[in-house]
């Protein structure tokens, strides 16, 4: 079973026609992991009788972290601002019942999704990716599903924008399987909660951080495997 998760801070503009929409390709359950939001976002995916839970206050990673406790499941997730397209939501379901991550890359954008700038910034952090670990992926993208397995083993631990990052970082360092599906992003609903200075910090602070990580894990598995090798050759 899936269970797609949307997280939303502020989001009334978009939230009734993101469940709606979701709601006409697939009947899996749906949860909101919301912001707090002051503008009745909660209130709204409630009344359509959706499941709604609640972060610690702490950014984007915080309420995926959340979230990903609240359910047992596999998940799917995207933003709930129009900027995805759901209609693709079953291409994901089907990816990952034969891998562990899948990816939307996004390959298109429609004018007006993401300024200039933000392109360049997203461009750099790709290929800084790509420098880092060796693998083409879309590090930015909040379209994606993971495996329960895959979710387990990541030790999630970033609160903001970094999420996506560690996420990406962590799949490729752990060796799973990863499944890119191509789609478009489309121009935003409402406002953007990215904050490019200070979220842009974090990705390249996530992307740094998770590129040596599990390293220590294999140490330690191999410094165990040559203890245990030495003490049974004492004991011959
Ligand atoms: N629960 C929760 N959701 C958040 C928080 N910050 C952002 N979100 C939601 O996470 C999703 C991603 O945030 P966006 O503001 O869309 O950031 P972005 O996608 O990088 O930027 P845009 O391209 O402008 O959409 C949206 O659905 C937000 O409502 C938060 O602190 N808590
Ligand atoms: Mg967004």
């Amino acid at each position: 079973m899936v269970v797609i998760i949307l997280p939303t801070k502020n989001e009334s503009e978009s939230i009734r026609e993101t469940i709606d929409r979701i709601r006409s390709v697939c009947s899996d359950q749906i949860v909101v992991v919301d912001g707090h939001s002051t503008d009745g976002t909660a209130d709204i995916a409630r009344e359509m009788g959706v499941q709604v839970i609640f972060d610690n206050n702490k950014g984007k990673g915080d309420a995926l972290r959340v979230a990903f406790d609240y359910v047992d499941d596999d998940v799917l997730f995207l933003d709930a601002d129009g900027t995805y397209p759901v209609e693709q939501i079953p291409e994901f379901i089907d990816a990952l019942e034969g891998c562990d991550v899948v990816i939307g890359e996004r390959v298109e954008f429609t004018d007006g999704s993401l300024p200039l700038l933000l392109r360049i910034g997203d461009r750099a952090s790709r290929t800084m990716f790509r420098m880092l670990y060796g693998a083409r992926l879309d590090n930015l993208s909040g379209f994606r599903g993971i495996s329960r397995d895959a979710i387990s083993r990541m030790r999630l631990e970033s609160d903001g924008f970094g999420i996506e990052t560690e996420i990406t970082a962590k799949a490729v360092r752990l060796g799973l399987r990863i499944k890119k599906i191509p789609i478009a992003y489309l121009v935003r609903r409402g406002r953007s909660k990215f904050s490019p200075v200070r979220d842009g910090v974090a990705v390249v602070c996530a992307m740094v951080r998770y590129r040596f990580w599990g390293t220590e894990n294999q140490m330690l598995i191999c410094r165990k495997t040559k203890g245990m090798k030495r003490d049974s050759d004492e004991h011959r």
